[in-house]
């Protein structure tokens, strides 16, 4: 048996490390935006979440991460229509020390915390309007084998071991500490207690044989990796801290805990005595929603992207990339990183009860408001703050003065009172800019507009890639305030339709308004769906007309027939975007405390 520390493994003498050839190159679909590619293969994408635990319930941070993944994954689908061509999973973890204990405290057994708290998680994810296609549980059948199987893999290519394993362990993150990451509190005995130095969360020293996981194998393996993909982990400065943490020691991993301390959890397999480590059993949750071990997941992996929160980063950037190139299989293709909810400055805490409910912010702010507001205010760069004005401020100026007021604005009965999409004049507004004649009326800026909007959709489509989604919805809004300074310098409520010089010009006016709408609507239908539907309904865009393909923009200016002009509009169904009344109940109430 060896004899190992946690805190200082050392590699194992005449052990090599994996060469990179021993995988295969992962397969990466092509960044250029728009177009659907004509290789059904390179077209598939199959999106994920973590999976929650269900030791309390969700909250705002939970829903971020969910919404990320779906706002990636819908405009994917923008751009690949098939359907399946796309995946995206979602789901709970449940099993481990951190359940087990929950439902200790609770008075419950882990089965029915489990069945609880995910249920809440379902729930909040299909009110959410969250298009998953798979929720997984890890306390399925389905993951079990999963799990067993990897499991047999990794033992099979000689990369399990057995050792006596001590060192800091903490429930709560799931994990072993080294050293230098725990220090002393006081607790209410007035003892100290050694506690997690992030998170502050008790930590207690553990000693037990366990099998253990030839991680330090995989050092050089990861370095190249990441060297050879630097869009491997998205944003880049998580990258280049994955690539810092791999210049330090790269100590082998506990795998298993005994069964006697940890029995909530899958049992290695031939040998019961231990119980898997519920982070290796959460991570293999990836392959079992696309049918591991059977051959099917192979059209699936590795075209994966992982969105997750840069607290576990580490698993998934180095323990995940291991251990799957230890069972033979390349990384993921994308991990997409964010940072964190606070709420009024501080982090969120049971403890410190302002855990915010995502579904009351649902209530109140609607459910395109409040995905709304979470992806345009959330950086994945650095941790954002969360208070109740904020959203108001934020929904009643964008969504509901400034876009709900344009759509108004091109569609009221009295200033488009034959209620269609009305006719473009091409002497009014010539391609050509600097053209003079009497009847030109487009000004530079118009011209600035039009340019603006046509890049739209594919800067909204370079800000996906880059995982940097509250600029591409910073990028929409800019275009809406453009075009609503379009509509203002033309004042076209001033233009008089039965004038034979003014209307062709006021059609025009419209027509390109209407134009730039189509374009909002649909780059936001990833963020949200029902409003732009409502939007793109209002402009009469049938269903077949809203994919990023189909969106050619003002195809008149462009010298194209326009398959709008003339058509009418879509019956009116009231306010797009109803602004949030400032005298409700819990916005005093929220003022006040
Ligand atoms: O770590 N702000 O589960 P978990 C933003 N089961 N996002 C937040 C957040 C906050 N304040 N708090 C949490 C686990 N999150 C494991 C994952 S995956 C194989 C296993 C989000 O319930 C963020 O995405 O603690 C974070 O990574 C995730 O919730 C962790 O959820």
């Amino acid at each position: 048996m060896v004899q190992i520390s946690a805190l200082r493994l050392l590699r194992r003498p005449g052990t090599r490390g994996v060469s990179l050839l021993e995988y295969s190159t992962p397969r990466h679909y092509s960044s250029a935006p728009l177009r659907a590619r004509d290789d059904a293969r390179d077209a598939r994408a199959f999106f994920t979440t973590p999976i929650f635990y269900v030791n309390a319930a969700p909250h705002i941070g939970h829903l971020y991460s969910a919404l990320l993944a779906d706002a990636l994954c819908r405009h994917h689908r923008l751009r690949v229509p098939s359907a399946a061509a796309t995946r995206f999973s979602t789901g709970t973890d449940e099993h481990g020390l951190k359940i087990q204990q929950a439902a200790a405290a609770a008075g419950l057994a882990p089965t029915e915390l489990c069945d609880r708290v995910s249920a809440q998680f379902q729930q909040l994810f299909r009110e959410a309007g969250i298009s998953s296609t798979d929720f997984i549980r890890t306390t399925e059948v389905r993951h079990r084998i999963a799990v067993q199987h990897f499991w047999g893999l990794l033992k099979a290519r000689g990369l399990l071991y057995k050792g006596l394993y001590e060192g800091w362990y903490c429930a709560s993150e799931e994990c072993f500490l080294p050293e230098a990451k725990v220090t002393r509190q006081p607790s209410s005995s007035g003892n100290s207690c050694p506690v997690s130095l992030e998170s502050g969360h008790p930590v207690v020293w553990t000693k037990e044989e366990n099998y253990i996981f030839r991680l330090s194998q995989f050092r050089e393996p990861l370095q190249q990796w990441l060297r050879g993909d630097p869009q491997a982990i998205t944003p880049e400065p998580f990258h280049h801290a994955v690539l810092q943490w791999l210049e330090e020691e790269l100590p082998d991993l506990s795998v298993s805990r005994r069964s006697s301390h940890l029995h909530w959890g899958i049992p290695v397999p031939g040998d019961d005595s231990q119980t898997i480590y519920v982070w290796l059993d959460a991570l293999v949750n990836y392959l079992t929603v696309i049918g591991y071990p059977n051959a099917e997941f192979k059209s699936w992996w590795p075209t994966t992207s992982h969105i997750i929160g840069k607290d576990i980063l580490k698993f998934h950037a180095i323990y995940w990339p291991a251990l799957l190139l230890g069972a033979g299989m390349s990384p993921p293709h994308r991990i997409y990183v964010h940072s964190h909810w606070t709420v009024c400055g501080q982090k969120m805490s049971k403890s410190l009860g302002n855990v915010v409910d995502p579904r009351t912010c649902l209530d109140r702010y609607t459910v395109d408001g409040f995905r709304y507001f979470l992806l345009r205010q959330g950086v994945p760069n650095w941790d954002c703050d969360y208070y109740d004005e904020k959203v108001v401020k934020l929904l009643d100026s964008e969504l509901a003065d400034a876009l709900g007021g344009l759509l108004n604005r091109c569609t009221a009965n009295r200033i488009n009172p034959s209620g269609t999409y009305p006719v473009f004049c091409t002497t009014c507004f010539p391609s050509e800019p600097g053209l003079v004649g009497p009847s030109v009326r487009a000004q530079a800026e118009d011209y600035a507009l039009v340019n603006a909007v046509a890049t739209l959709p594919k800067q909204v489509a370079d800000h996906y890639d880059n995982f940097q989604i509250y600029k591409a919805l910073e990028a929409v809004s800019s275009c809406v305030r453009q075009t609503n300074g379009f509509v203002q310098r033309h004042a076209p409520w001033k233009l008089n339709w039965e004038s034979p010089v003014d209307a062709p010009w006021l059609g025009t006016v419209l027509h390109v308004a209407l134009e730039c709408l189509r374009v909002f609507g649909t780059l936001l239908q990833p963020v949200t769906p029902s409003l732009a539907d409502k939007l793109l309904s209002r402009l009469g865009v049938s269903a077949t007309e809203r994919g990023l393909g189909e969106l050619c923009f003002l195809p008149r200016f462009y010298g194209h027939p326009c398959p709008f002009e003339g058509r009418r509009l879509g019956p009116e169904t009231g306010l797009l975007f109803p602004r949030l009344d400032q005298s409700r109940a819990w916005l005093v109430k929220a003022h006040r405390t």
